[in-house]
């Protein structure tokens, strides 16, 4: 067979496969792509981990007694091999009783989850057209990249691309702006992963850019790590999720001083009055000044001053991280700063105004054309039946419950069956010893898994699926200028199967299949997308080569567009002509409909309002952690390569450190009423006091002899099931409060608490 090189993608980046004799033996970043040689590089050991599912597997007792085994032994039984047809007959005989039985909104496969990259194998989308065809499911909305995001920016923009796609472009910043301040920061490491895959890298260049033409930046932030090596940036470190007040007293402090753009106010924005009615204080009695943010924020006031003295004048991009609305009241901080934006006048101006998501993803920015990576489509879902994302738990746990949603009301479903592709809820979700808890409450529950995950081993009949190396696809994201080909490297490990291939399957069993797979193989569905960016290529004018081409070529280079997007810049340049889609068709500060809500914790404009679990609230030696996206990983993907046995870790400051007794390198135990885990600490600096910052992603391990106790540092045993509002219903991972200390494994059993 010889040695082959091809080019594949993941979404951590276009790569160069190397195979040797049917082997991935290596793998390394495409061309000049900026892809991270390390997250690269461990592809063969991710293929070939000793965690691959070699066959389908049934837990024991369920391959006894059925649904009518409970769900107890999730994850404690023995899992069983068995052969295919066992499997799937098993698997199409409970999709089968649960429809008959309870109706297709007990069968709960949201599947929320990255999958891999590559259009068309994309489990979360094979799995909902699957469930759709098979008679219907109760799906999962919105996500948790940008939940609160999503449900706010359409009350205020009329739509949420601000956060979906849009964005002001770097060159224009590079070109035009005097200040960046970024909330959040803009840490390096998650310009590693863009949704999809990319071929650029882009940000590293765009940063060193702007710094050559001397634009200011300042970095607002609890941790150092969030600002790029050498960009010489102001930093300013406040309490976690208190962003909202200082953008707020920012805002009064333009008030007061006689600068908002009232000409922008007034021909742009709807209901700026009541806004800053709000920024006086007219009925709380409480003006929303710099020394009032710096009390919440314990940020001394002469900084938050200084910070203003810096955006008062000249071209101004005001941008916050996605991270800062994963947090109670998460649609403030966003709704804050676009009426920030809105108070200095420079939305629609290059290099101005505001953005978001810069420091969240690698291509927020990128001069790239949208809409030539192809959607596998979905089918519409006969159930009808879906909750807000982040709710399943309290769904498993709350049949029947009702819950407010963005002016609507939520029922929950009977879940009786759980069906899961492309996603580690025991990676994802938040308090995972009651998701455990919740876990055990369905009388079936399926996961497709490459790996044995924490979910995988929690299932009740596991199908082993390829990774994307196993398979022919195609893939990209809009945020990138290619659309690459994702040859098959090599034949599928052990028994493994496609997740199109597993449902075409069952859909045969269910009689569904030509619903499902319109009759079409892989190739045909590989051709049948490509056709779609050939038809869009056509409505731009844009010559597209044939799928002959493409698949030998291996990409296609999407042409740049022909200028820089600045986000709102029609709407800028005319809002007759180029209304918003919002109620009064301008950018509205105060919005009507969330005022018909009547919402406690989601006002009608931007607000302050306490989170739940922050400093402010912290009793005796509690320290807020934020749980933040992984270096070196994607979520709990890559996780299976580490080379080194040991927990996660958690950055501390030293002066918590020191009062704690923890030194650096020490096994530290962070806890609370929640849960319990472990940790390696890094003392010293980059993080503020009072403050812990540790990456999600260590697969979830509770200990066997201890309460409570998870060893491998998964750090969402100690964050809230609670999400961020009655309007967003979205994860609020970042709202944490824990204890920290010295571990001593003896201990460890009398202190849960
Ligand atoms: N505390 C805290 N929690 C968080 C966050 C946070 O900031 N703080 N962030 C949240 C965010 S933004 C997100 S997006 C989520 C991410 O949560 P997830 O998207 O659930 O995390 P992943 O680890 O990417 O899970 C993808 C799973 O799909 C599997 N997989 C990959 N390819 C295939 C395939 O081809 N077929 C099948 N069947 N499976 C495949 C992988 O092995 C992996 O187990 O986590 C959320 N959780
Ligand atoms: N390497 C890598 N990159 C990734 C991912 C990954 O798993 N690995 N995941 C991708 C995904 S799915 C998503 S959704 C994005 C997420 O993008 P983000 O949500 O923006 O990323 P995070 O790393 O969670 O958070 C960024 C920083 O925000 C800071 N922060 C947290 N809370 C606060 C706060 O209240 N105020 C302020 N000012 N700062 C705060 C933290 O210090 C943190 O380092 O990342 C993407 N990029
Ligand atoms: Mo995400």
């Amino acid at each position: 067979m010889g040695v082959r090189r091809r080019t594949s993608l993941s979404h951590w980046g276009a790569f160069e496969a190397t195979v040797e004799d049917g082997r991935l033996v290596a793998a390394r970043p495409w061309a000049d792509g900026g892809a991270d040689p390390q997250m690269i590089g461990v592809w063969p050991d991710l293929v070939y981990s000793e965690s691959r599912i070699d066959r389908p597997h049934v837990r024991e007792g369920f391959l006894r007694d059925r649904e009518r085994a409970g769900g107890e032994g999730r994850g404690r039984e023995r899992m069983v091999a068995v052969d295919w047809d066992t499997a799937l007959a098993l698997v199409a005989e409970q999709l089968q009783r649960v429809h008959a039985e309870h109706g297709a909104a007990s069968v709960f496969g949201g599947s929320y989850g990255w999958s891999s990259a590559g259009r068309f194998h994309h489990a979360r989308t094979q799995i909902r057209r699957f469930l759709a065809a098979a008679g219907g499911f109760t799906d999962q909305v919105g996500n948790y990249s940008w939940g609160a995001a999503n449900a706010i920016l359409p009350h205020i923009l009329g739509d949420a691309e601000a956060v979906s796609g849009a964005a002001t472009g770097w060159e224009t910043i590079a070109a035009e702006s005097d200040v960046v301040v970024a909330f959040g920061g803009l840490n390096p490491k998650n310009w590693r992963v863009t949704s999809g895959g990319a071929g650029h890298h882009h940000m590293p260049r765009h940063i060193a850019e702007a710094r050559r033409r001397g634009v200011k930046f300042i970095i607002v932030s609890p941790f150092a790590g969030d600002c790029p090596e050498g960009l010489d940036a102001t930093f300013v470190a406040p309490r976690p999720n208190t962003d909202t007040a200082i953008m707020l007293a920012l805002a009064h402090q333009a008030l007061v001083e006689g600068r908002p753009d009232l000409s922008f106010l007034e021909r742009y924005t709807e209901g700026h009055e009541a806004f800053l009615d709000y920024l006086r204080g007219a009925a709380d009695g409480v003006p929303k000044t710099l020394s009032w943010a710096a009390g919440l924020c314990d940020v001394p006031e002469a900084e938050l001053s200084a910070l203003w003295r810096t955006i008062r004048q000249g071209r101004v991009m005001l941008t916050a991280s996605w991270s800062l609305q994963r947090a109670d009241h998460g649609e403030q901080p966003f709704w804050a700063l676009i009426a920030l934006a809105a108070m200095l006048g420079q939305i629609g101006l290059p290099g101005g105004g505001f953005c978001f998501g810069y420091g969240s993803l690698n291509g927020v920015g990128a001069a790239a054309r949208r809409g030539f990576v192809p959607a596998m489509e979905g089918l519409p879902n006969p159930a009808g039946s879906a909750v807000p994302v982040a709710s399943f738990i309290e769904a498993f746990l709350n049949p029947g419950g009702q819950i407010p949603f963005n002016g609507r009301t939520v029922v929950f479903p009977d879940v009786r069956l759980v069906y899961w592709a492309g996603g580690n809820p025991f990676h994802h979700a938040q308090d995972l010893f009651k998701l455990e808890a919740a876990w055990r409450r369905p009388e079936a529950i399926i996961v497709h898994e490459p790996w044995w995950t924490s979910t995988a081993r929690r299932a009740d009949i596991v199908l082993p699926a390829t990774t994307s190396a196993e398979r022919n696809d195609l893939g990209g994201s809009s945020r990138d200028p290619f659309v690459f080909a994702m040859p098959k490297l090599i034949e599928p490990l052990a028994e493994a199967r496609d997740d199109f291939v597993i449902f075409r399957d069952l859909a045969d069993r269910l009689g569904c299949r030509t619903v499902f797979d319109e009759g079409l193989d892989e190739m045909q569905w590989l051709r049948r997308l490509w056709a779609k960016t050939q038809a869009r290529g056509g409505r731009a004018g844009l010559d597209i080569p044939s799928f002959e081409t493409f698949w030998k070529d291996g990409l296609w280079a999407v042409p740049a567009p022909d200028a820089p997007e600045v986000l709102l810049e029609a709407y800028r340049r005319d809002p007759e002509a180029h209304p918003l889609k919002t109620p009064s068709g301008r950018i509205e500060l105060f919005s009507r409909v969330i005022a018909g809500f009547a919402y406690a914790d989601a006002p009608p404009h931007a607000v302050w309002r306490e989170p739940r679990e922050w400093l402010g609230a912290a009793r005796d030696g509690e320290l807020h952690l934020v749980t933040n996206q992984p270096e070196k990983r994607l979520h709990s993907q890559l996780y299976q390569t580490r080379r080194k046995n040991a927990p996660e870790t958690v950055e501390i400051n030293r002066r918590d450190a020191e009062a704690r007794g923890i030194g650096d390198g020490d096994v530290v135990r962070l806890w609370n009423e929640r849960g319990a885990c472990l940790a390696i600490a890094r003392v010293g600096e980059r993080v503020r006091h009072g403050v812990l910052v540790m990456p999600t992603g260590a697969w979830f391990e509770p200990d066997e002899q201890a309460e409570r106790l998870e060893v491998n540092g998964n750090p969402n045993v100690l964050t809230a099931d609670r999400r961020t509002s009655a309007l967003g219903q979205a994860c609020a991972a970042l709202s944490a409060l824990v204890r920290i200390e010295p571990y001593r494994r003896d201990e460890s059993k009398s202190e849960a608490d």
